[in-house]
């Protein structure tokens, strides 16, 4: 099945000609690459992202994302990042999974990644194809005229994706904060190209939430303060990726299995039954459910080549192993213990520490009687 046309769309009917045309090539030629959608609007499209930045950031939300506190003028507000800017194109990369993400909590002697980890590298992915659509939207320029410049950013520039995107028409901010359409569901990432191009608009996208709570009720970590509001500090999303050093002993047992990310609120989202399977198949899964037992006995060498050219391989070996050793903690398993005990004397104190921790837990789940393989 061709990707739904509306997908693509060019939705402002009154610009003029050339413009226009521009754009749905552009939006053409971003379907070539391989991007499920592409809008476009102004830089100062949602001048409410600074005030709600800032109470994030005032609440302490952001945890360790000690980056997310610089250059907040430029994160809040994308026409102070680059003046010259007058048009963002945001582009969308469906991921959406082949099985059910979720599958894997049920089996506890396993680790479960998310499915945005499950393939190559998203950055790397994206990227590539946002320079080559860059690269093509310059070339286009009328012989004799300026060319336009663009930058091209994704995930990690100082740029609020999700509210650019939701004015850009790609979908709304859900009550889980990411970004939802009604032809892809929730699984896809963001990418942005900012050009001094002058393109028409597209409008914004509606909130289709309604009154579903799937997303807020299944947490298990209850991240969300409120509905739109995330506290990272809870979310295992971020415990398990950005939080460096020891986990707090009461959300490590919410953790789980999971040991990189966390799929549970966009799996429950009612959207996603339109959502078609990635077409792109650098995002098909590699990484599978791997035994905890395996992961855990992991050097650091073995790690990188397990993980390369994965998102897992940025967190580094000891911070995986430290989520590994939770999850064996988590999994009530005695049979695990043995390989938690070996890991007691790790030089990375973290590592020591939640090595101890699952130990002790495992032997609590002994001694309080008969929790195992539940
Ligand atoms: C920091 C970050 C994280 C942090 C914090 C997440 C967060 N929600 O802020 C952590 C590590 C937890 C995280 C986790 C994940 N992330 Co992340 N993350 C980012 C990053 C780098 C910045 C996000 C940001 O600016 N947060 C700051 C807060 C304040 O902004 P916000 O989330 O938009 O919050 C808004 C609401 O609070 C809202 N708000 C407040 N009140 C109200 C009221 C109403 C009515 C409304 C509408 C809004 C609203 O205002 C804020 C501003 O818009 C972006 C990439 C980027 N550069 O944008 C990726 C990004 C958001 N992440 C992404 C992904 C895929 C994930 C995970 C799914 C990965 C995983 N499976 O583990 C999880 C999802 C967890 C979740 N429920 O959010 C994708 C999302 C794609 C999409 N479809 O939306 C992005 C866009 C990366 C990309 N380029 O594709 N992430
Ligand atoms: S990613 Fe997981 S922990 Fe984070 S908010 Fe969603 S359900 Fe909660
Ligand atoms: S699960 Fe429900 S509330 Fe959450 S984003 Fe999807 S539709 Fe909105």
């Amino acid at each position: 099945m061709g990707i739904p046309p509306r997908v693509f769309a060019a939705k402002k009917k009154d610009a003029p000609l050339a413009e226009s045309s521009l754009k749905e090539r552009i939006a053409e030629q971003a379907r070539a690459e391989g991007f499920s959608a592409c809008g476009f609007c102004a830089p100062d499209a949602v001048p409410e992202t600074a005030g709600r930045l800032a109470d994030f950031i005032a609440a302490g939300r952001h945890g360790q994302m000690g980056w997310m506190s610089e250059r907040m003028g430029w994160r809040g507000d994308a026409a102070a990042l680059w003046p010259e800017a007058r048009t963002v194109i945001m582009l969308a990369e469906s991921y959406t999974p082949e099985g059910d993400p979720l599958a894997v909590l049920g089996q506890r002697d396993r680790g479960g990644v998310s499915a945005y980890a499950q393939g190559r590298d998203y950055h790397d992915l994206v990227k590539k194809r946002l320079k080559r659509l860059g690269r093509w939207l310059i070339a286009q320029a009328e012989k004799g005229s300026d060319p336009p410049e663009i930058k091209v950013f994704v995930d990690t520039a100082p740029v609020m994706e999700k509210p650019l995107a939701a004015a850009a028409g790609l979908g709304w901010q859900g009550k889980h904060t990411n970004l939802v359409s009604r032809e892809l569901g929730s699984w896809f990432f963001l990418g942005s190209i900012f050009t001094t191009l002058d393109l028409p608009k597209d409008a914004g996208e509606a909130d289709h939430c309604g009154s579903c709570r799937a997303c807020l009720d299944i947490c298990p970590t209850a991240a969300f303060p409120a509905p739109y509001q995330l506290d990272a500090r809870r979310c295992i999303s971020y415990l398990t990726i950005e939080h460096k050093g020891p986990v707090d002993a009461a959300l490590r047992g919410l953790i789980g299995n999971r040991i990189f990310g966390c799929d549970d609120c966009l799996a429950v989202c009612p959207w996603n039954k339109f959502a078609r399977a990635a077409t792109e198949i650098s995002y098909q899964a590699r990484v599978g459910a791997p035994l905890l037992a395996e992961l855990a006995g992991l050097d650091d060498a073995g790690f990188r080549a397990r993980f390369s050219g994965s998102p897992v391989k940025r967190i580094g070996r000891d911070r995986f192993v430290r989520n590994v050793l939770y999850a064996i903690g988590n999994s009530a398993d005695p049979g695990l213990a043995p390989v938690a005990a070996a890991l007691r004397g790790e030089p990375d104190p973290t590592v020591a520490d939640a090595a101890a921790w699952a130990v002790g837990r495992l032997a609590g789940k002994r001694q309080s009687g008969g929790a195992f393989g539940k």
